[in-house]
């Protein structure tokens, strides 16, 4: 799905602002005809999450509703309208002028409706219904009732009661966009790019299939117009490639002729660069890499979940300050604008759908596979041009000990294959040996709290039980291993010496041995620390403050003494990269 851009055949129109707002407890919006307007709503910002927004709403998960109006912009007739939300938590319904649009469930991905039979010149109302209420058949899940779950039933003391261990944080949580495009439009480009020594291949296919087109590539001192139908291919001599150390972008421009006229056009960024797991380890442009840096979150004081632009460069400027090259977009695809900074910052990500605390008994068996399908089709087709993506993750931490666990994940596997066969494809997983679909990923990611939630205070015990699973992992499966999240929580400004738990020093410590342990092992493609920052959780009595406390910045920010510690780690080893 291309995103919406500015250019002489398409505009855009960005609708965040200050909205109408009025939460709906008792669910009778509709019956009392709110699809037309809010009575006494109250202001609140798009995009953001509610629940910081109002004190009396912080724990309230829905239904709630939004309106705003617009005018179109005059010079817009003659084009196809579209209404396009960038990501929505959880369930979306959409009215335009007291006409329903449709709706969308999950809260990570875009979604979009055409309106031009719908919308009118002046004073459109838009009313959106959001719906982030907890249900066992959502994905991710929670208020699970009764004993469904076979495995770290922990979380259900939770209030709220989620089954993953981040706030449920509702609302319209990035931008909302009005855009145009012609009539006869690209509805979509997939870009692939190759290397052969010092020649790069950009292959690049266009729908509408077969349509006549007109490409050029700039940047360096390179420069090529290529002409074809539905599909166009360049040879680059002496590619400038794209990597973390040189995160080299060329304009790929694809035109859209009709005769001799040109009806549309869309200019994506380009970085040329191939991604491969090779024996025990994973090749960027045919070399070795290592991945160092962090799982993570959006999320952020007041703003929630939303979408919230100083943070998102304040988080690059500190991981490039840490020596990070890598994260994971736990536990659901980040902002459009966060991937698009990872292609121009050169930082290498594993995207990961929203397929958190996933379980598998029989009841909605098939309509969670049928969700997690639309994730990984929805993710891929967003997020599928971005050099910066170098694999796809299909869930974190799911309860797998079911049988139907590894057929429920092969089928998502072949669906990610084939919309994408080019990057190598993973699961998060905390159960080791028994996560029966390690038989068929392309490395392995694991989860590991030796030395928080087992083996707690201790170490180096929770050391050596770690360098014993690594080995045990690869004697069986024999593939590259990514450790995805370790860590502790420490309190910022608590210490002990020798290192206690909850104070910076032991997380400090936990971290470094950890490392020592993971640098041992030439299997282990790299290391992303949990978490980069503390971030608002469900309240339970492992969060103190409904905050877990891993992070090596606070929550608004601030180095603990593990981050300086990972500094002087991974920046000495920049070189490397
Ligand atoms: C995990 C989960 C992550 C939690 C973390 C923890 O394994 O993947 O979502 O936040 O543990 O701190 O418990």
């Amino acid at each position: 799905m291309l995103y919406p851009v500015q250019n002489p055949y398409r505009q855009t129109q960005d609708l965040s602002g200050f909205w109408r707002f009025k939460p709906d407890p008792l669910a009778q919006g509709e019956d009392e005809n709110w699809i037309s307007g809010l009575p006494d709503p109250r202001p609140i910002a798009v995009p953001a999450s509610w629940n910081d927004q109002f004190e009396d709403l912080r724990d309230f998960l829905g239904p709630a509703w939004y309106q705003t109006r617009f005018d179109l912009p005059w010079h817009w007739e003659d084009q196809c309208i579209f209404l396009r939300f960038n990501a929505i938590n959880y369930q979306a319904a959409v009215w335009l002028n007291g006409i329903y649009l449709g709706g969308h469930e999950g809260g990570h991905l875009p979604f979009r409706f055409e309106i031009t039979d719908n919308v009118t010149s002046c004073n459109n109302t838009l009313v959106v219904r959001v719906d982030g209420r907890l249900a066992a058949n959502h994905v991710p899940p929670g208020n699970i009732i009764g004993s469904d779950l076979d495995f770290f039933a922990s979380h259900s003391e939770n209030y709220p009661q989620t089954q993953f261990d981040f706030f449920p944080f509702c609302g319209i949580h990035r931008p909302v966009l009005l855009y145009t495009q012609p009539q006869d439009a690209i509805e979509d480009i997939t870009v692939v790019t190759n290397l052969a020594e010092e020649q790069g291949l950009i292959n690049v296919k266009v729908e509408p299939n077969g349509a006549r087109l007109l490409g050029t590539l700039t940047g360096d001192k390179n420069f090529a117009h290529v002409e074809g139908a539905g599909e166009l291919i360049f040879d680059i001599p002496q590619v400038k490639t794209w990597s973390p150390s040189s995160p080299f972008l060329y304009d790929l421009t694809i035109r859209l002729m009709n005769g001799n006229t040109v009806s549309d056009a869309y200019t994506l960024p380009v970085g040329v660069r191939t991604v491969a797991i090779d024996g025990d380890q994973l090749l960027l442009n045919g070399q070795p890499i290592y991945l160092q840096g962090f799982g993570r979150h959006e999320d952020f004081p007041v703003s929630g979940r939303g979408f919230n632009a100083p943070v998102i460069i304040k988080d690059y400027a500190l991981m490039r300050w840490v020596g990070a090259n890598s994260f994971r977009t736990s536990h659901y695809p980040y902002s459009e604008q966060m991937m698009t900074l990872a292609d121009q910052l050169g930082f290498l990500v594993i995207d990961e759908t929203p397929a958190v605390g996933l379980y598998f008994s029989k009841g909605g068996y098939d309509q969670r596979l049928a969700l997690c399908r639309q994730y990984v089709h929805e993710l891929i087709m967003r997020d599928k041009n971005h050099p910066s993506v170098i694999a796809w993750s299909l869930a974190n931490e799911p309860h797998s000990l079911r049988e139907s666990a590894k057929p429920f994940f092969q089928n998502l596997y072949n669906l990610a294959r084939s919309l994408d066969p080019t990057r190598p494809i993973t699961l998060v997983s905390c159960m080791g040996l028994l996560e029966e679909s390690f038989e068929f990923l392309d490395f392995l990611c694991l989860n590991r709290y030796f030395g928080w939630y087992q083996e707690s205070g201790q170490i180096d015990r929770a050391t050596e039980m770690l360098s014993a699973e690594l080995d045990l992992l690869y004697e069986t499966f024999h593939k590259p291993v990514l450790l995805a999240e370790f860590g502790a929580d420490a309190i910022p400004g608590q210490h002990a010496h020798p290192p206690e738990m909850f104070t910076e020093e032991y997380q400090a410590a936990l971290i470094t041995q950890y490392i020592d342990v993971l640098r041992s092992k030439p299997y282990v493609i790299g290391e992303h620390v949990w978490n980069m920052c503390d971030f608002k959780t469900a309240q339970g009595i492992t969060r103190m403050g409904g905050i877990n406390h891993k992070g090596v910045f606070t929550r608004d920010r601030r180095p603990k003494m593990a981050a300086h510690r990972l500094r002087e780690i991974w920046t000495e080893e920049s070189e490397n990269l």
